[in-house]
């Protein structure tokens, strides 16, 4: 399968779920406490022994991702301190070992595929349990004399990452995206024997989407077969969008938190509002790429109560705009003062962000508006030169078109 064919249904639902949820719930103070606090393997310890998400229920998850307009998913299936949400074969280090004692990965998979949304796996390559893991990069014991003189043996730790990625796409059913967590400095490409991984990972599931923090560089008009099928900016919507080296428009997927952090943190409670997430899912789509949102579940496994409300609010505006989004994309005309453009074949659909005063004007579209309607409600918009053009300057190419004064409350589509 080509990179277009494998995300061609990637590309078209545009807007997902990301879910950071492991032991670092428990301290809720996001998923790096353990880097940022220096926190040893033995004092980690008691979050394992403790784990019981006793209301984790993640059809209520899927519910709350589906409502929310969100069409897949990717759940963290280990992250950084190496603690494994699935039941892998290769490590004691697993949540059926905790009191949860449960596959919380079968059941995330089970629950998001009975609502319809695709299913991805978050796994991190960095790994601050495993003994053969060197002490690089933010590694909790990075400064730790004693454990930096630990003899390791990297490849072990291949083997098993190689390994647990095995099992993930072996006994789960189908897995529609790989996201992996990620490469730095000199640990990249094959730092992971990540042609190897790559091309185990494709005989096993020659359809999954994969992103592209193995390494690589996705831009170059033949990227490693490791660089990945899509970019993934972080925090960061990228301002010209992402093209390749030929500037050929190229898959992307923005990942944003709905506060500051990735994992729980009990305190942070600077939310995003729903209109902001909306905007930034339109200024996605209108840049050709896709919006993963994040939510951190707590230690009982319940996603935040303020999560929940902005996806509902965000899946409210989704009901009535949504053709706005699934399957549009760049559109083929410059972005216009008032807002963004998104486009799916010969449906432009505008954004209204900023309406000023008067008709709306969109630049060089005098005689090319078939129909304007009001994506909420359908209401008809006439498609007018008004009498006093001639006092609007320079409007020869334009087409204005005049909304309600008064708008139904989430709408600001065209
Ligand atoms: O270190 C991780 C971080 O915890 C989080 O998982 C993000 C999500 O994209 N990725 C890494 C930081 O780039």
């Amino acid at each position: 399968m080509t990179r277009e064919e494998r995300t061609r249904w990637f590309l078209h639902d545009r807007f997902g779920m990301f879910i950071h949820w492991g032991l670092y719930a428990i301290p809720a103070r996001g998923e790096w406490v353990k880097s940022n606090e220096r926190i040893t393997t033995e004092a980690y310890q008691p979050y394992f022994e403790e784990f019981n998400p006793i209301r984790y229920n993640p059809r209520e998850w899927a519910k709350a991702a589906k409502e929310a307009g969100m069409k897949y998913a990717v759940l963290t299936t280990k992250h950084h301190d190496g603690f494994c949400l699935f039941d892998s074969k290769l490590t004691a280090y697993k949540a059926t070992n905790t009191p949860a004692g449960r596959d919380l990965v079968r059941e995330y998979v089970d629950a998001f595929r009975a609502e319809g949304l695709a299913v991805g796996f978050y796994y991190s390559i960095i790994d601050w349990h495993h003994p053969d893991y060197p002490a690089v990069g933010n590694h909790p014991m990075r400064e730790n004399e004693e454990y930096l003189a630990k003899p390791v043996n990297f490849d072990n730790y291949l083997d098993y990452m190689h390994g647990q990625v095995r099992e993930l796409l072996t006994d789960y059913g189908k897995i529609d995206i790989m996201w992996f967590d990620y490469s730095f400095d000199d640990m990249t490409g094959e730092k992971w024997r990540a042609t190897e991984l790559i091309n185990m990972m494709r005989g096993i599931q020659p359809h999954i989407v994969i992103d592209n923090r193995l390494g690589g560089n996705i831009k170059k008009r033949e990227p490693e077969v490791y660089a990945g099928d899509f970019y993934s900016p972080e925090q960061i919507i990228p301002p010209g969008g992402i093209v390749n080296e030929a500037g050929e428009q190229i898959p992307w997927e923005a990942c944003i938190t709905l506060n500051g952090h990735w994992g729980y943190h009990a305190t942070d409670k600077e939310y995003k509002s729903p209109k902001q997430v909306v905007r930034a899912l339109v200024e996605c789509v209108s840049k050709n790429g896709n919006l993963l949102l994040n939510v951190g579940p707590d230690a009982k496994g319940e996603i935040p109560r303020e999560s929940l409300d902005i996806l509902a609010e965000v899946g409210k505006w989704m009901r009535r705009n949504g053709d706005s989004v699934y399957g549009c994309g760049l559109a083929d005309r410059p972005k216009p003062e008032w807002g963004r453009y998104t486009q799916n074949g010969s449906k432009l659909y505008a954004h209204i962000l900023d309406r000023g005063i008067g008709p709306v004007y969109f630049q060089g579209l005098k005689g090319k508006v078939r129909k304007a309607r009001l994506l909420a409600d359908g209401a008809e918009l006439k498609v007018e030169v008004p009498w006093m053009a001639g006092h609007y300057g320079d409007t020869a190419t334009g087409a204005f078109i005049s909304l309600p004064i008064t708008l139904p409350d989430d709408a600001d589509t065209v």
